[in-house]
């Protein structure tokens, strides 16, 4: 049964006892074996996705969302805000609702999936877009919250991050350790930092006997980490991730030297053709900024990166239908044809 990830992990949550808990029963997400998709990118190890897809909203922000809201509740407050590429706003919203209190959401004008953009306005938030990208959107939460007392849902939000942490626990406990490698998407860099600090918990209390090495990844066109600089107008398709000045920086930098680990880039076509291939060979429908942990995985495979008898975790941080317009630009499109068996056999069984 699912219970949600701060009845489920309270113990390792810094939260004070309190009630009421906003929940979705987020989290328990499936850690899914993808053997497949490990011989066609020709990785010697094993690998598996944790398919955050599966959470309430459809991504990962889910775990975050639940203690950060849960937190703003008890310290009430007026409402929540937040800026976003989509999901956060999502999931913002959807928490939001669920506890009765009014949610403000920034996003960039015209950068944001369609099905996340349903999702935030179907919960009712109040829905400003901003003449800017992410960043701007974040650095305008930052003055607005400062002036008025509002709850700032955001990864700046330590409850975020604190909640984020559990999948690190559910990897841990689904394989009985810590993987050799975790690769995931960076944007705004919450999710490596939080990652990082669940395994480390993990690993000090005994309950995994290691401590993996971190594999992050951002589009070649939004990669500040990489060249370590600010990029001024992020561009990649991957829009949950079109970011320039990542609120974690340090901390993703600090999660990757700290693990042994590397953040790189990976291009549109390297992203494109690994959602793809995880749709086709697995069945799991992912959004793009997604597989950019797989297109990462699948680079360095190809450098020879990886061993016999490793393990590897790929997070997919969000699910497909969020982004239907990519999903029908990358497919063949349909067949129309008049309700006849004959012509339907032409053309299916030809
Ligand atoms: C699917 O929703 O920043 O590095 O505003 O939606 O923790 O930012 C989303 C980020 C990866 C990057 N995958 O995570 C937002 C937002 C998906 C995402 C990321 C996001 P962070």
């Amino acid at each position: 049964m699912r219970a949600g990830i701060i009845a489920r992990y309270r113990e390792h949550l810094a939260l004070p006892a309190q009630e009421p808990i906003i929940t979705l029963l987020e989290g328990d997400t499936p850690l899914i074996p993808v053997p497949s998709l490990a011989r066609e990118l020709g990785i010697p190890a094993e690998l598996y996705v944790k398919w955050e897809g599966a959470n309430p909203t459809g991504s990962f922000k889910d775990r975050g969302m639940t203690v950060a809201v849960t937190d703003a509740v008890m310290r009430g407050a007026r409402a929540v805000l937040c800026a976003s590429t989509g999901n956060t706003s999502a999931s913002a919203a959807a928490y939001a609702a669920r506890a009765g209190v009014p949610c403000y959401v920034l996003m960039p004008k015209g950068a944001v999936a369609k099905g996340k953009l349903a999702q935030t306005l179907m919960h009712g938030a109040r829905v400003v877009e901003v003449e800017g990208n992410f960043d701007d959107a974040l650095e305008l939460v930052r003055q607005l919250s400062a002036q008025h007392g509002l709850a700032v849902v955001n990864s700046i939000n330590p409850a975020r991050l604190e909640g984020q942490k559990t999948a690190a626990f559910e990897i841990c406990d689904a394989l009985g350790d810590a993987p050799d490698f975790l690769a995931l998407p960076v944007g705004n860099a919450g999710n490596i930092t939080a990652y990082w600090m669940g395994f480390r918990e993990y690993h000090a209390l005994g309950k995994s006997s290691r401590l993996p090495r971190l594999l992050g990844f951002q589009s070649a066109g939004a990669a500040p980490i990489v060249e370590g600089r600010p990029i001024d107008r992020p561009e990649t398709v991957a829009t949950a991730i079109r970011i320039g000045r990542p609120a974690s920086w340090k901390k993703a930098e600090a999660a990757r030297d700290e693990s042994g680990g590397l953040i790189d880039k990976v291009t549109d076509d390297e992203i494109l053709a690994a959602y793809r291939l995880a749709a086709r060979r697995e069945g799991v429908f992912c959004e793009p900024a997604s597989a950019a942990s797989l297109a990462g995985v699948a680079r360095l495979a190809r450098e020879g990166f990886f061993r016999p008898g490793q393990r590897i975790v790929c997070v997919l941080t969000g699910h497909g239908l969020k982004d239907p317009d990519r999903a029908t630009e990358e497919s063949d499109d349909t067949v129309v044809l008049p309700a006849r068996a004959e012509a339907l056999a032409e053309v299916l069984l030809q």
